[in-house]
């Protein structure tokens, strides 16, 4: 007799992303010449900087050889791409042998989840992306809310919420585009040091951080090394949302409370669980931390960020308040009163504009609609036009 997992149940019937693909193919099964637009899930749309291209374009070539074919790679990851994530990204604030080279970051939100004792309960911003509360759930954790509104500024009243152990932290955050300040991570690096909590903190969207005082990393936070983690992403960074490419980085001072080491057992999961990302991805991801490559990838997150300056001009107009966008690839747009799945179904039908409901994010989202501006220059600009004459 096989027994099921008893804490799928504790999941929502599909992942949001999947709610709402099936109810976009709902539509397009009705009105198969709808012209779509897709400000929905956050998947990058422009092509990678030649350079980076060429060069997974050469090692794949090179496999075809004796001499440059490769097989299973160094556990942790290839030396050249955890040197350079070393330098570039983290200017030496984390070693090379710190770092943790994964196929994505929400692949290791996933794998994390092992570290921990399921009595190990989770906190999480309000409204969160959904990965980390559903990967929670299936780990058998209690997750706790801490509401991030536009009344605390999106950063959680670290005086109220209930303490967790375990805190999922996101900046610049999805879905609401909130970029923490570093007086804010100080505060978080503070409460986790006096809860003896472990922050699990999500530098996804860094690359959007625009302005030199807002930290781009939980690194840059003093005394940040004895309670963080972080976990990074090749998707937004350089648009390998296809590639897949990510990392982990596990400072060696992050314990748990019996005092042994998080990333001995880190590196105990992954070498059990996980063959490490392809070579191809990961010679990908060293030509993006070339300076050329650096230059082209920091042109990727200014085009959407453009693309966001786009489509929150006619909600403006509008009369609505509209959050993020500045140093996030979303738009978290305020809708007093309105139920975020009808506004959802209404700028669906009527528009043909997909949106994501806040509510998908978590009960602090119910009254927001999360836009990505993450698409190509002419359909932001058809899909701005959509907003001005629709009726939110
Ligand atoms: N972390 C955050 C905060 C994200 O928003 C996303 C993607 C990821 C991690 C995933 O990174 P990978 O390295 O590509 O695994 N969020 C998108 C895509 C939806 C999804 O389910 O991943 C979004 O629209 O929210």
């Amino acid at each position: 007799m096989v027994v099921r997992n008893p804490h799928l149940a504790r999941l929502p019937g599909s992942y949001l992303f999947s709610e709402i693909g099936q109810r976009v193919a709902t539509l397009r099964k009705a009105r198969p010449d709808a012209p779509l637009i897709r400000l929905s899930i956050g998947d990058t749309t422009e092509p990678l900087p030649p350079s980076v291209a060429a060069h997974m374009g050469e090692r794949a070539q090179a496999m075809a050889s004796q001499a440059g074919y490769v097989g299973y790679g160094p556990e942790r990851g290839m030396e050249p791409l955890r040197q350079l994530l070393s330098s570039a990204v983290y200017q030496g604030r984390i070693a090379p042998d710190e770092l943790f080279v994964s196929d994505g970051a929400k692949c290791d939100i996933g794998r994390l989840q092992l570290l921990f004792d399921p009595s190990c309960s989770v906190a999480v911003q309000d409204p969160a992306y959904p990965a980390y509360v559903d990967t929670s759930l299936v780990a058998g954790r209690k997750v706790v809310y801490w509401p991030c509104t536009p009344e605390n500024g999106f950063f959680p009243d670290l005086d109220t919420v209930e303490p967790a152990p375990l805190i999922f932290f996101c900046s610049p955050a999805n879905p609401t585009g909130a970029a923490a300040t570093r007086d804010q991570l100080q505060r978080l690096v503070e409460y986790a040091h006096a809860h003896r909590s472990i922050i699990l903190y999500d530098s996804a969207y860094a690359p959007f951080v625009r302005d030199s005082q807002t930290p781009r990393s939980i690194f840059e936070i003093d005394g940040a090394r004895q309670v963080a983690l972080e976990i990074g992403s090749f998707s937004k960074l350089a648009g390998f949302t296809g590639v897949r490419l990510g990392w982990t980085a596990i400072p060696r001072e992050l314990s748990f409370a019996d005092g042994s080491p998080l990333a001995t057992d880190w590196s105990r999961i992954i070498t059990t669980f996980f063959n490490g990302a392809s070579c191809l991805s990961q010679w990908g991801g060293v030509a993006c931390l070339q300076p050329d490559g650096l230059q082209a990838i920091d042109q990727l997150a200014t085009y959407y960020l453009s693309n966001a300056a786009l489509l929150r001009a006619p909600l403006e107009a509008a009369g609505l308040s509209v959050y993020g966008g500045r140093q996030a690839p979303y738009l978290w747009v305020h809708t007093p009163g309105r139920d975020s799945w009808e506004l959802f179904a209404h700028l669906l039908h009527t528009a043909h504009l997909v949106v994501v409901p806040g509510a998908g994010f978590g009960p602090s989202g119910r009254n927001f609609l999360r836009l990505s501006a993450f698409g190509t220059r002419p359909s932001m600009e058809e899909a701005a036009h959509r907003l001005a004459a629709a009726t939110i």
